[in-house]
């Protein structure tokens, strides 16, 4: 961390800016040796935050390579913390590669993914499930997955977990004082006293967890899988709801042979929609494999939507796939409701009961509001109120807090069981631990390496 970094941190295209920044204690130095402006001539160190005109020129061959604004702040008060140089020059590859270039040749070092905020979590600016925000509000693709990691960054989920730990290691202290000092006239810890703390802890850790399934779907989207025989219009019901021809639609039964994914924000909710091969037996290699695909794609589903053809009678395809979602979540279509109906809808309310079924026709567009709107009631029974709620969407923070549900578990156990206070203390510690891997306290370099290796160069 001794050394000065540099990168591109605006995205690589053509755009009005780009900018270069660099951190690290030479960084003034390197943007003076590239820096001129005819009247300062050099940014100083009085010259803090203030953003100063001129150009970036290679002193080698006194060239000059852009107009730009350059601005010079001074640690603490950056985002690393060190200090820290950025240089808005034009937009576009050119501009931005040749600035770079002459950081590296002047002293900088090429940033490494994420490094930047990698130093502001090692300076102690920002706790890991901070840091970790930053990259979900880079990647949000809808208003509520960008409002969850705000939330996040601001340090709601960091205050959640000092609150455990803080729980947590008044208990060892209360356990290692009764442990090492059992004669003197020290209030000993009560196992009444100790259960109550671990219970408050396991309600909250519970209570997060609860909030990890629909945290996955704000951030990855609502996995929702269209599923029936071929040519019942699974790939019309795509096209409808993304609103674009994005896959092909024939009336030749087989016409989609793969997996089709697409990401669509209805209403604040985001799907990633999964159109599929009709399910069938075939002796078609390729279909097979698709067929054989969409199946698999019904295990990781969160809903499927199973369409069925009202045009016609119920075949033993149909069966195949009202066996197939009898346990998942699932939404029924009986399409083609346009034309002359021969399917036996009663016979399907019978056979699925408990399923919402929806008449509809894709060609003409009925039906569709309906389906939208009982996805949202299904998955957002009323409207969620993201902004004061912590919600866990990482993955990592799921398994860290299912690691410590079963330590306290284990702990709950051992009180109850009126277990010498030292095999107690090994659970409350492991739980501790485990929860200091989610802001970062207790987490080791390569799970840093790990967790940075997702950034984007530059940030
Ligand atoms: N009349 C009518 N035709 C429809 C309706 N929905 C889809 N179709 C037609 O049904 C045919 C098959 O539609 P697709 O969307 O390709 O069906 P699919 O389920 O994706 O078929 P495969 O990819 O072969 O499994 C096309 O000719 C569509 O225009 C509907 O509501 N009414
Ligand atoms: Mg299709």
């Amino acid at each position: 961390m001794t050394d000065t970094i540099s990168a591109i941190s605006t995205a690589i295209g053509e755009a009005g800016i780009g900018i270069v920044r660099m951190s690290g204690k030479d960084s003034i130095e390197i943007a003076n040796k590239i820096f001129k402006d005819e009247k300062i001539e050099k940014l100083k160190d009085g010259e803090n935050r203030k953003l100063i005109y001129g150009h970036i020129v290679d002193p080698e061959k006194d060239e000059i390579i852009d107009e730009v604004l350059i601005v010079y702040m001074k640690g603490p008060y950056t985002y690393t913390r060190e200090d820290m140089v950025e240089i808005y020059c034009h937009g576009g590859v050119i501009p931005v590669r040749r600035i770079l270039e002459l950081t590296l040749k002047y002293g900088a070092r090429l940033a490494d993914r994420g490094e930047f905020t990698k130093r502001a979590f090692l300076n102690g600016r920002l706790d890991l499930s901070q840091a970790e925000a930053v990259i979900d509000m880079i990647n949000a693709k809808t208003d509520k997955s960008y409002d969850v990691s705000l939330n996040q960054l601001e340090g709601s989920l960091s205050k959640e977990i000092r609150e455990m730990r803080d729980i947590l290691l008044n208990m060892i202290a209360h356990i290692e004082v009764s442990i090492d000092f059992p004669d003197e006239d020290i209030e000993e810890v009560t196992y009444e006293q100790l259960e109550e703390d671990a219970k408050r802890v396991y309600k909250k850790i519970d209570n997060l967890l609860s909030t990890a399934d629909r945290g996955r779907i704000l951030r990855d989207g609502l996995n929702t899988v269209i599923l029936g025989k071929p040519n019942v219009g699974k790939s019309s019901l795509l096209n409808a709801i993304l609103r674009e021809n994005r896959a092909i639609v024939t009336d030749v039964p087989g016409t989609t042979r793969d997996i089709i994914e697409e990401y669509v924000n209805i209403d604040g909710i985001p799907l990633k929609i999964v159109d599929t091969a009709g399910i069938r037996d075939t002796e078609d290699l390729v279909e097979k494999i698709g067929v054989d695909r969409a199946k698999e794609m019904v295990d990781k589903a969160d809903l499927i939507i199973a369409v069925f053809d009202m045009s016609e009678d119920l075949s033993k395809e149909d069966k195949k796939i009202i066996d197939i979602i009898q346990n998942k979540k699932s939404i029924i279509l009986l399409n083609k409701t346009d034309l002359p109906v021969k399917l036996n809808e009663k016979q399907i309310r019978k056979i699925l009961p408990d399923k919402k079924i929806i008449n509809t026709s894709i060609v003409k567009g009925i039906g569709l509001d309906e389906l939208i709107n009982s996805i949202k009631d299904m998955f957002y029974s009323g409207e969620m109120d993201i902004k004061n709620e912590v919600v866990i969407t990482n993955v990592r923070h799921k398994n860290q807090l299912l690691k410590a549900k079963n330590n306290i578990e284990d702990g709950l156990e051992a009180i109850k069981l009126n277990m010498p206070l030292d095999c107690i203390e090994v659970d409350i510690r492991n739980c501790w631990k485990n929860l200091g891997e989610i802001s970062g306290d207790t987490v080791t370099e390569d799970i840093l390496d790990k967790i940075f290796s997702e950034f984007c160069i530059g940030k």
